[in-house]
């Protein structure tokens, strides 16, 4: 394969151009034995040809190239097996030390001899090495040479795998909207010279940085897209990545059983290709679908596997990434003290390996156990530094999040006037903490918040034998509202029946919208008679509203509702989701019904 993964987060990675350059000045030309620079190139060119395919034999072609080049003082020759000898090793995952040197070793030489494209060819190594290494700002350095040299080239498919590589190194660095531009940009000069597979390597990349925002809607198209692609060409390895990232965007998506179809054909293809290390992303995947669909021991055995994989590799990439899944699945199932020395590990391997967005991420879970603990001090402490971590993250996303950038920014030039200080910090930051749990627009709790606290209210219900019901809430004949008199109207109403929600039912039960014009009313404790009483309290509350005091000529607004009961009496097997799933079945039947009603 032309492309390597090195930059992979758990279980989909950013895939990396290893190296693009052409395979040296000449074709292999003649078997001459004599020492001629023909001959060195044709060596130094069939090196690169076999690189992928067998390794070793290129080294050893390399070796002769170099040999030979001495014998006869060919300075390009010997840089170029310099070069390739470097790729090689690299490729072998051999000594990085030694690998950069010789690349920095041919670079100077490529330089002497005013060779562009070979000096865009080592700068393109360089950066893919210093990735490696985890030095990252001399990565981003090296590819935006190599892009600079590439351009002047006029080598398209040169700058389309350089800015690949660029976006890299720059979603390392929590620069996740300079890596989106690069990988469009890197897109569109794939598709005007009709390199699919580039295209593909650009649309999964691309899938995985808005993973990383998790923001699915994106990430869905292009990974889509991308599997088209990479049905026209043979490239298994990056069909398996498209898998294994759209399973994780299905995942978010809340669609457990499409996301286990994807890292099925996940798995058949790293089997296929035999990568212990694809295998294992397919893994750590499942872990994820397991825990999501609340079966939390299935999904510690699938985390432990596959680090316990990760380690016997030495694959650093991902492994601090599995310690906060790990730890994450341990909460849930509330061990809090093991789950906070997990990500004690986390937090040092993803510092040592510079991956600020996976220390970011444990940061945030650290904070939401030490606040579960009791333990404000130091929740905020682990919130604070989830926040400076995120920043540069946050610029590139949505609204919301450019709310949070300002406040922080504002939290943090408080921090600096000296006495108010602390106590200005503090009110700020616990805003930043109702604003990443809050929806903006109706202040009830957002999905991403419903998502983590359904599993634990669920298992926490579940350890103790008491019941669990849901209420899954649809506005009904809503999309009239914004059609009839406006948007802003339609935002009013949302605003009105998520307020109406909150205070028609108890302090302990957690109200979320859950999307669009539909919420989600979580209550512990709760059997199911009891759970359709409060459900028909919060459907009649919507009914008697005077909604035409909101705005004139607006309609009396009704809401159908499922409810969705657990009973400790009832199925073990029974999920979280499976609760969910339930409630939405009522709510269809109450909508068929003729809505305006409950149905349980
Ligand atoms: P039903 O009774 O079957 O539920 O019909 P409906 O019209 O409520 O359902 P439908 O799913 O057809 O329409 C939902 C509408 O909600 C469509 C979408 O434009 C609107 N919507 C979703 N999110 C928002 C929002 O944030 N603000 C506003 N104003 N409208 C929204
Ligand atoms: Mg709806
Ligand atoms: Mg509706």
């Amino acid at each position: 394969m032309g492309w390597r993964s090195i930059d992979r987060r758990a279980p989909g990675a950013l895939r990396e151009n290893r190296g693009h350059a052409p395979p040296g000045p000449h074709p292999l030309t003649s078997a001459a034995l004599q020492p001629t620079q023909e001959r060195i190139d044709a060596l130094n060119a069939e090196a690169y040809a076999c690189r992928h395919e067998d390794t070793r034999r290129a080294l050893a072609l390399c070796r002769q190239a170099s040999a030979l080049a001495q014998s006869i003082d060919y300075v390009r020759g010997q840089a170029y097996a310099l070069l390739r000898t470097a790729l090689c090793e690299f490729i072998l995952a051999r000594d990085h030390e030694r690998c950069k040197s010789r690349v920095q070793h041919s670079l100077t030489l490529l330089r002497s001899l005013a060779d562009r494209a070979g000096e865009a060819e080592a700068l393109n190594l360089l950066g893919t090495v210093h990735s490696a290494r985890a030095e990252h700002d001399d990565a981003t350095v090296a590819h935006r040479q190599a892009l600079v040299l590439r351009q002047a080239l006029n080598d398209v498919a040169g700058q389309a795998g350089s800015l690949n590589n660029l976006a890299i190194s720059l979603r390392r660095l929590a620069h996740q909207g300079e890596a989106v531009d690069c990988l469009r940009q890197s897109l569109a000069l794939a598709q005007q010279v009709g390199d699919v597979r580039a295209a593909g390597y650009a649309r999964l990349n691309l899938g995985l940085v808005f993973l990383d925002q998790d923001d699915p809607e994106p990430a869905a198209e292009h990974l889509g897209q991308a599997l088209i692609d990479v049905h026209s060409t043979t490239d298994r390895a990056l069909e398996c990545s498209v898998h294994t990232a759209l399973a994780r965007t299905r995942l978010l998506q809340g669609e457990c059983d499409a996301a286990q179809r994807h890292l099925q054909q996940a798995r058949v293809l790293a089997l296929a290709t035999g990568d212990i290390g694809d295998l294992t992303r397919v893994q750590l995947a499942w872990g994820e679908v397991e825990q999501a669909m609340g079966r939390l021991p299935a999904a510690e055995a699938q985390l432990r596997a596959a680090l316990a994989t990760l380690r016997r590799l030495q694959d650093r990439e991902i492994e601090a990434d599995t310690l906060r899944l790990l730890a994450h699945n341990l909460w849930l199932q509330n061990q809090a003290a093991p789950a906070l020395s997990l990500l004690g590990e986390a937090l040092a391997l993803a510092t040592a390996q510079a991956q600020p967005n996976v220390a970011a991420q444990v940061h945030r879970l650290a904070s939401d156990i030490h606040e579960a603990l009791g333990d404000p001090a130091a929740s905020l402490r682990h919130f604070r530094a989830y926040h400076v971590l995120m920043q540069p993250q946050q610029r590139s996303q949505r609204e919301t999040n450019r709310q949070l950038a300002a406040a922080l920014e504002a939290a943090q030039q408080a921090e600096r006037r000296k006495d108010e200080a602390l106590v200005a910090l503090e009110r700020q930051t616990e805003q930043l903490r109702q604003l990443t749990r809050e929806d903006g627009l109706t202040g009830v709790a957002n999905r991403r918040w419903l998502d983590l606290q359904l599993p634990r209210e669920y298992e926490r219900s579940r350890r103790f034998g008491h019941a669990f019901s849901l209420a899954m809430i649809d506005i009904d004949d809503f999309k009239a509202v914004n059609d009839r008199l406006s948007h802003a109207v339609g935002d009013s109403v949302l605003r009105g029946v998520a307020q109406l929600l909150r205070h028609s039912c108890r302090g302990s039960d957690l109200v979320a919208r859950y999307g669009g014009e539909e919420f989600v009313v979580l209550m512990a404790e709760t059997a199911a008679a009891d759970a359709l009483r409060t459900a028909e309290k919060l459907r009649r509350a919507v009914q008697a509203h005077d909604w035409a005091s909101l705005h004139p000529g607006l309609p009396a607004v009704t809401i159908s509702i499922g409810v969705g009961s657990w009973d400790p009496a009832a199925d073990s097997e029974c999920t979280a989701r499976d609760v969910l799933a339930a409630a939405d079945r009522q709510l269809y039947l109450a909508k068929q019904g003729g809505k305006n009603r409950t149905c349980g």
